[in-house]
């Protein structure tokens, strides 16, 4: 098929840019269309739940991260946006600016459902910075009612424009289609971010499945117009469904410094991520990526599928990551859904979905994880400081840190210990558990050994509501496994059968026997308690509702529920301001 003249003005503009230089255990599938709620206003923005510092629009529905990028200065953020509603549907790329990634100013959308390549959603996408420093976003177009997805291209209107406010979504889009038969039209989405070959041509990946094998298809293109789909995906996996918000990106293998897409070398490992829209968590491999054979190749200790890591074991999903040159840093945005009741709770609160606190993201010196960390700027809107230290926590004993807004925090604990004998025994009928279903039997308010200790967030006076974030150490043969649980059972006494309270957990890699210590730090923000273990080597969000522990009625508590007693080494908390939010 010949070019139009359209399309090679701009293979001409491009060539030009490019070589100078679940309900109840489960997320709700998030394009189920709620037809009675599409367009309803909020009539009562319910604020009692909205986060003060988490990235939030002042209305209506959000979900994923969109193209986030830095540029001129401003760091963009989109995200697919209901500007009619709070549920999902509608969707256009609402967009916002920061210098800081705390303080947001708010922008009209950018891209929004107005072509034939589009006219029917404007879904994920990603942003890649070309060479001359010109920026281009690959997204997901909505063809026809039957969810037809296509990958599209658009530019920003003017350069010159720090504020990228206007995009232009030239005519000859799409750019990708599920051009042969084995293509799964309505499972074919949510194009990365593009890196640039030795060979010059330029990848991206877009997720889809083949029945029930997940997988991201390889795309390249020598000009960024023209994208031809490689012979293989480059990576595949079964019995994995839906690969959603694929994101592929490179670490370094030892040092915290942030990797621009396109490096490759010597000291550089890859970092696949792809969100299960069967189950609506994420996983993540960490590999060798092949450049000549266009492969990505796990290390044989990362699994693919359920059993394996994830950036987070709680309520966080679509994640995206991006290449911060203002700091030389890799930083994560995730989607932290609502898990409330139903779609309908939603409307009541006017509002649904927020931004987890942006991360910065790199490999763990052992290669076999990744690291996560809020990001530095989150610490300028800290506010009276309180602090404990070396304060002991017998069996059963806690102790109430006073002094900041218990409901709009951050908290940093040391905890110490003298001896590893109390952990309990790693029962063999357990073996079969996740981590979450031993958080439901073995929870923080079941008494153990070593553990359960660490912080009950959004209190209530008497307890009758609070979100513990706790460690908890077992003994399995010679080994210790440390569970971290941040539990929503007790969180909220709204008991309607269909209320999601989730004991959320993950496992937590480190040698006990090298520092008998364990750290946690807990972003508490009304509704969001987002905890980080290890310094970050295990995550944990959950969104929770409480009832009594709101505003100045939550309280922040340490604990310890085991028999052998606990130092509390340091513990430092803060109030968070209110930063200015869109
Ligand atoms: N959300 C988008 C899709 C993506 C999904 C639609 C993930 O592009 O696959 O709003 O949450």
């Amino acid at each position: 098929m010949g070019l139009s003249s359209q399309k090679l003005g701009w293979v001409f503009l491009l060539c030009f840019v490019v070589f100078c230089g679940y309900k109840n255990g489960v997320v709700e599938a998030s394009h189920k269309v709620y037809m009675h709620l599409q367009s309803q206003n909020a009539v009562d923005i319910k604020k009692v739940h909205r986060t003060g510092y988490h990235f939030q629009p002042p209305q209506h529905w959000m979900n994923d991260p969109n193209g986030p990028m830095y540029y001129k200065g401003l760091y963009h953020l989109f995200y697919q946006y209901n500007p009619k509603g709070a549920v999902w549907g509608n969707i256009v790329w609402a967009h916002s600016v920061s210098k800081d990634m705390i303080n947001w100013k708010p922008l009209k959308p950018a891209i929004y459902p107005s072509k034939s390549f589009d006219q029917f959603g404007t879904w994920s996408g990603s942003a890649t910075i070309l060479p001359g420093n010109k920026p281009a976003i690959l997204y997901t177009g909505i063809v026809d009612e039957k969810q037809t997805q296509v990958q599209n291209l658009a530019y920003p209107k003017d350069y010159n424009d720090p504020y990228l406010q206007e995009w232009v979504k030239p005519d000859f889009n799409p750019i990708a289609i599920g051009d042969t038969p084995w293509v799964n039209t309505s499972a074919f989405r949510d194009p990365t971010t593009a890196w640039l070959g030795r060979d010059g041509h330029w990848r991206m990946l877009v997720g889809s499945k083949k029945r029930r094998r997940g997988l991201v298809y390889l795309y390249r293109s020598r000009d960024f117009v023209d994208w031809v789909k490689a012979k293989h995906p480059l990576h595949t996996a079964p019995q994995t469904g839906m690969w959603e918000c694929p994101d592929f990106f490179p670490v370094q293998a030892q040092g915290k410094t942030g990797l621009d897409t396109s490096v490759i070398g010597e000291n550089v490992k890859h970092v696949l991520k792809v969100s299960l829209d069967e189950t609506r968590y994420e996983y993540y491999t960490v590999g060798t990526y092949y450049p000549d054979k266009d492969r990505f190749i796990p290390d044989p200790n990362s699994v693919d599928g359920w059993a394996g890591l994830r950036y987070d074991y709680g309520n966080f999903y679509a994640s995206k990551t991006f290449f911060d040159p203002s700091k030389n840093r890799r930083v994560l945005w995730g989607w932290s859904n609502e898990s409330d009741v139903s779609p309908d709770d939603s409307e009541i609160k006017g509002w649904s979905g927020i931004q987890a606190i942006p991360r910065k993201i790199w490999l763990h010196s052992n290669g076999k994880q990744v690291m996560q960390w809020p990001i530095e700027e989150l610490e300028a809107i800290r506010e009276n400081k309180v602090e404990l230290n070396n304060h002991k926590l017998n069996i059963g004993e806690k102790i109430e840190v006073k002094g900041i807004t218990a409901a709009q925090a951050d908290v940093e604990v040391t905890f110490s210990f003298k001896s590893l004998d109390k952990a309990e025994s790693f029962d063999p009928s357990w073996a079969d558990y996740d981590a979450q279903k031993l958080c439901q039997v073995r929870g923080s308010t079941i008494q153990g050994g070593l553990g359960p200790f660490g912080l009950a967030t959004l209190a209530s006076t008497n307890l009758e509501e609070f979100t513990p974030v706790s460690f908890r150490v077992f003994k399995d043969h010679d080994k210790y496994k440390v569970l971290m649980c941040s539990d929503a059972t007790l969180s909220t006494l709204r008991n309607e059968p269909k209320m999601y309270k989730p004991s959320f957990a993950g496992f937590v890699d480190v040698d006990l026997t090298v520092e008998k210590k364990l750290s946690l730090r807990s972003l508490i923000d009304h509704s969001v308690v987002e905890s980080f273990g290890e310094g970050g080597k295990t995550c944990i969000t959950s969104r929770v509702y409480p009832t009594l522990a709101i505003y100045d009625k939550a309280h922040l508590f340490a604990f310890n529920n085991g028999t052998e007693a606990i130092t509390i080494e340091t513990l430092n908390a803060w109030s968070m301001d209110n930063p200015k939010m869109n």
